[in-house]
């Protein structure tokens, strides 16, 4: 296995192939399968583009021969930072195909992540788009370049505006003529891709998913969800986060033979319309995301839409409200599925047959028989059913450590490899979760994922700072807000200020706080060193009662 990864002990990994989990394909094996059976049949839409299966294949194919002739191959990093468009699915084909590891960054990510990407990956390449929603990519890789000294190689899909030492990805296709030839034949039990997590503390830690353990959860999930070849998905969600990408996602939907179609944004106006005129069978949302869609139908805006078509709705990311959750089949017309999933691995589903009210009502249940739950108490011990605690779970597509993080592994896993989600949930009878809060240190501001201390440590940077404490605020609209409480030096700066210092930093919009609090003083934390964790707690406890807190 890839070098700083954690493998399945040996009795687990055989028997996750004896009961056929694992399978011994690999993604571009798996692509490849899919291309002979579904040709000719429509794999992806993205605007007026249309790529049938075989078409997919073959671009993979010759890109991966390009990317091969930069010098990328087995084991390098590259990482991805593309949009909703159909050169994301290719790129991430060719580089499987090459044995290379895609490292997924989001879209809304700025220099300071993928500064921090590159370095502690050591990418030897970089994969950008040349601008989105008014922001220049192509500017961006160049500053991460020049300030981290690599990566080698920065490949612009779509226009590289004259800029030297960019190389657009059309080019690197194009020196791949006719494709095969470059592809090596990676082992299925190894490293596939790095998947980012939501992190807790500092910077976000990087998840190594194997070929074998995500085509499980992709199959797992497709066979959940009943998908097949009249599937058509609609990826609202930026497409490299693993709620799009395998829950069931594009991969699930290839997995069945269906089409995805990539939607530039998940907002009502762009997606309704998509539903209508792609007749959509099946989409993913973020709880904020379905409550715009909910208003935008139920007399809003949108209210003449077609959509007939659309069969579910998916919604996680983030707890979806009841309220919300029972609005959805009266306003839509389609059935709603709760998904309960995280980058490291388990996912848990509603089911198509479970009743309403257990759909409206909790996060689903896990996806694979052979997915082990524990529900703990804060000193590790089982809580009676149906209790309080904190979910930890192992198994077949979960992850047993992070990429190149002994020290954090030691905190995030047991003895005994189960994965401390941080969760706090309950179990039902019939063994569904229901996610009741939260016992890590993350806000999770409709679904994007903020790890204080990340902020915290922005913060301090600004000269008028003294010290820092970021908070989660109950908010109806995103479930929560982020909240910083400053000590200023002095006068202070406004938020206002605030906000363009982290821009400045190169920090992604979904991070800046929304709200700034200068204080004296942190509540006292008794003797000893100062912990800010224990400062953002009380700051917490002071400021925001009703905040979700640990019991
Ligand atoms: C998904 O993945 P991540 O890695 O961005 O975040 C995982 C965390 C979970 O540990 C939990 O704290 C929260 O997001 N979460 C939910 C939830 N779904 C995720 N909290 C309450 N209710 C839900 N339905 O967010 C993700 C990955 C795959 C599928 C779906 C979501």
């Amino acid at each position: 296995m890839l070098a700083g990864c954690t493998p399945w002990p040996p009795e687990f990994a055989d028997r996750y192939r004896e009961r056929g989990y694992w399978t011994g394909e690999t993604l571009g094996a798996f692509l490849r399968d899919r291309a002979h059976r579904f040709a000719e049949r429509t794999a992806l839409v993205d605007a007026d583009r249309r790529w049938s299966y075989a078409e997919l294949d073959t671009r993979a194919d010759r890109t991966a021969a390009g990317l091969a002739r930069l010098g990328i191959g087995a084991g390098d990093r590259v990482v991805v930072q593309l949009p909703n468009v159909c050169e994301v699915v290719e790129v991430a084909f060719a580089l499987f195909r090459l044995g290379a590891l895609p490292v997924y960054a989001l879209p809304a990510h700025r220099r300071a992540e993928i500064s921090y990407l590159c370095s502690f990956t050591d990418a030897a390449a970089l994969v950008v788009a040349d601008t989105r929603a008014g922001f220049d990519y192509r500017d961006m890789a160049l500053q991460v370049r020049a300030e981290t000294g690599g990566p080698e190689h920065v490949l612009v899909v779509g226009d590289t505006g004259g800029r030297p030492g960019l190389t657009p990805l059309e080019r690197v296709r194009e020196q791949g003529g006719a494709g095969p030839g470059a592809t090596a034949d990676p082992d299925p039990a190894d490293v596939a891709f790095l998947q980012l997590s939501g992190g807790t503390t500092g910077l976000p830690k990087l998840i190594p998913r194997t070929h074998d353990d995500y085509l499980y959860s992709v199959r797992a999930s497709a066979e959940i969800c009943a998908l097949d070849t009249g599937t058509v998905y609609l990826a609202a969600l930026p497409a490299v986060h693993n709620f799009p990408m395998s829950s069931p996602g594009f991969l699930g939907v290839f997995s069945a033979g269906g089409t995805v179609v990539l939607a530039p944004d998940p907002g009502p106006a762009t997606c309704l319309a998509l539903i209508e005129e792609e007749a959509i069978t099946h989409t993913a949302l973020v709880p904020p995301a379905a409550m715009l869609w909910l208003d935008a139908v139920d007399g809003g805006s949108q209210a003449h839409r077609d959509l007939s078509s659309l069969r579910v709705l998916q919604v996680g990311g983030a707890k979806f409200a009841p309220e919300a959750a029972r609005r959805v089949r009266p306003v839509l017309g389609c059935a709603l599925q709760q998904v309960f999933g995280m980058a490291e691995g388990l996912v848990n589903y509603t089911r198509d047959d479970d009743p309403a009210e257990t759909v409206a009502t909790t996060q689903g249940r896990p996806a694979s028989p052979d997915d082990e739950i524990r529900v703990v108490d804060s000193d590790g011990t089982d809580v009676p059913p149906g209790a309080l605690g904190e979910l930890q779970t192992r198994g077949p597509y979960t992850v047993r450590g992070y990429y190149r993080a002994p020290e954090h592994n030691a905190e995030a896993f047991t003895a005994d490899g189960f994965y401390r989600t941080g969760d706090l949930v309950r179990t039902t009878p019939t063994g569904h979760l229901v996610v009741e809060g939260r016992a890590k240190d993350q806000i999770n501001r409709g679904g994007e994922k903020v790890a204080p201390d990340e902020v915290e440590d922005h913060l301090l940077g600004h000269p008028g700072v003294h010290d820092a404490a970021v908070v989660a605020v109950p908010d109806p609209f995103l479930g929560e807000r982020t909240c910083a409480y400053i000590v200023p030096r002095g006068a202070g700066p406004a938020r206002g200020e605030l906000a363009g210092f982290l821009r400045e930093r190169g920090l992604a919009a979904y991070k800046i706080p929304d709200r700034v609090e200068a204080v004296d003083a942190f509540p006292a934390t008794g003797v000893g060193k100062v912990s800010r964790r224990e400062l953002r707690e009380a700051v917490r406890a002071a400021h925001a009662p009703d905040a979700h807190a640990p019991p």
